[in-house]
């Protein structure tokens, strides 16, 4: 068994996972995919998100790149106005790493969902951006039929008109 060295950070230290997609504290936002930069000599990563940065949960483990297919891995939407964290542990060797670093605990807050157009308000823009994609499917990709398959459950339908309705006329705080 290899005891696992965990090294301390300094500030850009290029031996570290940095420079977060979304950037960290980004505000508004609705990624589908968190990327970063790798530290140097990263060869796997695991990647920890939740709504409490204390107690992250395992989101995907042993990535072979910087990236992960977030919203595919949950299976669900973000919710919306919420701040969301994540931290990024890579090691070298796969399967006896001789060190592992951990990233910053990042983070970013997303957008209504229901604010198709990215105004920060819900409105009748919204409801005719939705409407021009009505019954569209399937939504993928990135742009979820351009954000009108609000649920992302890759159709738009009655369940994204009702979470319009449920954030008509509201702003996130
Ligand atoms: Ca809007
Ligand atoms: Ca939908």
């Amino acid at each position: 068994m290899t005891t696992l060295i965990s090294k301390v950070r300094v500030p850009n230290d290029p031996n570290f996972p940095g420079f977060p997609v979304p950037d960290d504290g980004a505000t508004g936002v609705d990624p589908n995919i968190l990327t970063w930069d790798s530290g140097l000599e990263a060869k796997k990563r695991d990647v920890y998100f939740g709504t409490d940065p204390e107690d992250l949960a395992l989101l995907a483990e042993d990535l072979l790149s910087p990236s992960v297919d977030l919203v595919n891995i949950l299976g669900d939407y973000l919710d919306s106005c919420t701040t969301y964290y994540w931290q990024v542990v890579e090691t070298n060797e796969p399967n006896t790493p001789t060190w592992e670093r951990a990233s910053l605990v990042w983070s970013f807050t997303t957008k209504m969902m229901a604010d198709v157009n990215g105004d920060n308000f819900v409105s009748l823009e919204d409801f005719s951006q939705l409407a021009s994609h009505w019954l569209e499917s399937p939504c993928a990709g990135d742009s979820w039929c351009s954000g009108a398959d609000i649920n992302r459950s890759k159709e738009v339908n009655k369940e994204d008109l009702d979470l319009l309705i449920l954030e008509w006329l509201y702003t996130c705080p």
